[in-house]
């Protein structure tokens, strides 16, 4: 299953509890006093990590606590601190306050790390305590507790290009042809019921781009049609969102209706402005014979980039893939 999004409880480590103790020698039977601190607490940290693609491990395990602090000893042995806890996370990921409702951080680089809750310190010994007019104090104090919170996790997935279309617009078997990603593509709508990342290699321009491949959107996706438009919350963060229709009409749908009905979709989703990025069009499945008319009728209605292209014959995939990295390394404004 793909989880993303959840909550977990998590607890740094307590510190450790100081010590009581005297120095006792065969021939200083009144030794001073010798209790050591007790250890620090470990931390949570979250590392964002890009092996891990979502946010399943918590889902089955919301609890986590780092290790708590050992107490101090005699001798002035100072108790060993807890161990940290590190979580990886999704690269993406937006950390949340259950309490506040407030974003806390964000995970956004591989190995990226937020110390997000801190261990508690150790108490003092009685060692600490000691002073010229107390030379045996019995005095100690125990560790503080580590920080805890409940945590509401997010992914909203880190892609370049956002790939929106209808079920059966040809989304997968875009990314299949362009990407080395693998999503299933199939003739009925929502083949893809999950996010898929692909990259486009662009080996001349050393460069690369990432394209996320997101669950088809339908007429009232906004009101939880279909799959719901929970799924756009992957490319808020996109630079480009690449709209991509079946230009042929091949299931009874006009092209330019089904355009101006994912605008709207777009538009209604609330989390972000979506229609403010930068948009294209993808005309897909060009190999069909009424998809030239559907074309001509769009250009003139949408004043936009327009890539025709046929994933299914190859065509035109090579003058889109620069169109998009045209269309995000040097946008015209
Ligand atoms: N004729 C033609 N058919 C295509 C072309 N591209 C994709 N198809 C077909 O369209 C159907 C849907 O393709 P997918 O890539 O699964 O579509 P999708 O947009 O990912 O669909 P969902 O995952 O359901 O949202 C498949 O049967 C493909 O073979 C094309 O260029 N020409
Ligand atoms: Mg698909």
């Amino acid at each position: 299953m793909f989880i993303d999004e959840t909550t977990v409880s998590l607890k740094a480590g307590d510190g450790g509890r100081g010590c009581v103790a005297f120095r006792r020698e065969k021939f200083e039977p009144m030794g001073g006093p010798n209790g050591g601190d007790g250890g620090k607490g470990g931390d949570v940290i979250l590392r964002a990590d890009d092996d891990t693609g979502d946010l399943e491990a918590f889902r089955y395990q919301p609890l986590h606590e780092a290790g708590r602090g050992d107490h101090g000893r005699g001798s002035s042995q100072i108790g060993r601190g807890g161990s940290d806890l590190v979580l990886k996370m999704p690269l993406g990921t937006v950390v949340f306050s259950e309490e506040t409702g407030e974003k806390v951080c964000e995970l956004l680089d591989d190995g990226q790390e937020v110390t997000l809750l801190r261990g508690g310190q150790g108490g003092f010994g009685n060692e600490h305590f000691k002073s010229s007019t107390n030379r045996a104090p019995r005095k100690f104090t125990e560790g503080k507790l580590g920080e805890e919170g409940k945590f509401r996790l997010v992914l909203k997935s880190i892609a370049d290009i956002g790939l929106v279309g209808f079920p059966n617009a040809g989304k997968s078997s875009l990314t299949r042809v362009i990407t080395k990603a693998r999503p299933r593509t199939g003739a009925y709508p929502f083949t893809t019921l999950i996010p898929q990342l692909g990259i486009i290699e662009y080996p001349d321009k050393h460069g690369r781009l990432q394209l996320a491949d997101i669950p088809g959107i339908i007429a009232g996706a906004s009101q939880d049609k279909g799959l719901g438009h929970r799924f756009l919350r992957h490319i808020e963060r996109c630079q480009l969102l690449a709209l991509i229709v079946d230009m042929a009409g091949s299931e009874g749908r006009s092209p330019t209706d089904d355009y101006e009905t994912l605008l709207s979709e777009l538009g209604a989703y609330e989390e972000g402005d979506l229609l403010a990025k930068p948009r294209c069009l993808i005309a897909n499945k060009m190999d069909l014979p009424e998809a030239n008319d559907h074309l001509s009728t769009f250009r003139k209605k949408h004043p936009i980039p327009i890539f025709p292209i046929s994933c299914l014959q190859n065509e035109g995939l090579q003058t889109l893939k620069n169109g998009l990295w045209n269309l995000i390394k040097s946008p015209t404004p």
